[in-house]
C-alpha cells in the first residue's frame, strides 16, 4: 500500500517527503530551486508494506513527465491508499491545479488537498485562495477530502499531523477514543 504526491513543479512535493523524513535523516530526498527537478517518480519505503511516491511535477518544464507517468500510475495502482494534491498557498489554485484536480476526480482515486509554503503566505491572499479552495473542493469535487492540509517543509507547520493522517491512512494508527476515566 501507499500515497502519492502529486503537483505543479516547484510546489514542494520533494520538500513535503523530506520534512515527513525529518526523523530518519538516513532517508535522502533531493529538492531543487528549479522547477522540474524530479525526472522520475522515487518511491520511499516506510516499513516493509507502505510506501511514499515522489512525483515529476506538472506544468512548467515538466508537462511530459507528468502525462506519461503520473496519469497512467494514477489509473492503474491498486493499492494506492491516497494521492496528495499539492497547491501552493502562496499563489492559490492555478490552471493547471484545476487539470490536475479533474483528473484525480477522473480516476476516481481518494485524493486530499495539501496547501504548501504557509511559511511565505500573505494572510490576505491566504485567506482568499484558502477560501477559494474550499469552494471548489465542495463544489467540484466527489472524491476529494473536504479539509485541506496546510503544512510549511521549512518550518515544519503541520508536519506531524499530516504524518499522523498517513500513518492513518496505512491502518497503524486507530482513531478509538481511549477511555478517560
Ligand atoms: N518557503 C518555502 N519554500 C519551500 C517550501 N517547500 C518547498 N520550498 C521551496 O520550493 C522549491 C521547490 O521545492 P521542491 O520540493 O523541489 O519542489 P517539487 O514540487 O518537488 O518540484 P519538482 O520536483 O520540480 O516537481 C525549493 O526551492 C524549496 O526550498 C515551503 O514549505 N516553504
Ligand atoms: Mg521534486
Amino acid at each position: 500500500m501507499g500515497v502519492c504526491f502529486i503537483g505543479r513543479s516547484n510546489v514542494g512535493k520533494s520538500s513535503l517527503i523530506k520534512a515527513l523524513f525529518s526523523l530518519i535523516p538516513e532517508v535522502e530526498v533531493r529538492v531543487s530551486k528549479t522547477p522540474g527537478h524530479t525526472k522520475k517518480m522515487n518511491f520511499f519505503k516506510v516499513g516493509k508494506a507502505f510506501t511514499l511516491v515522489d512525483m515529476p511535477g506538472y506544468g512548467h518544464r515538466a508537462p511530459r513527465d507528468f502525462v506519461d507517468m503520473v496519469e497512467p500510475y494514477l489509473y492503474t495502482r491498486e493499492n494506492l491508499a491516497r494521492t496528495f494534491l499539492l497547491v501552493d498557498g502562496s499563489v492559490g489554485l492555478q490552471k493547471a491545479d484545476r487539470i490536475a484536480l479533474e483528473m484525480c476526480e477522473e480516476t476516481r482515486c481518494p485524493y486530499v488537498m495539501v496547501v504548501t509554503k504557509m511559511d511565505k503566505c500573505g494572510q490576505g491572499a491566504l485567506l482568499r485562495n484558502l477560501l477559494n479552495l474550499q469552494d471548489v473542493i465542495k463544489t467540484q469535487t466527489s472524491s476529494c477530502f473536504p479539509q485541506p492540509f496546510l503544512i510549511s517543509s521549512v518550518n515544519y507547520w503541520g508536519i506531524h499531523l499530516l504524518r499522523c493522517f498517513i500513518a492513518h491512512v496505512a491502518g497503524s494508527i486507530s482513531l478509538k477514543e481511549t477511555s478517560k476515566s
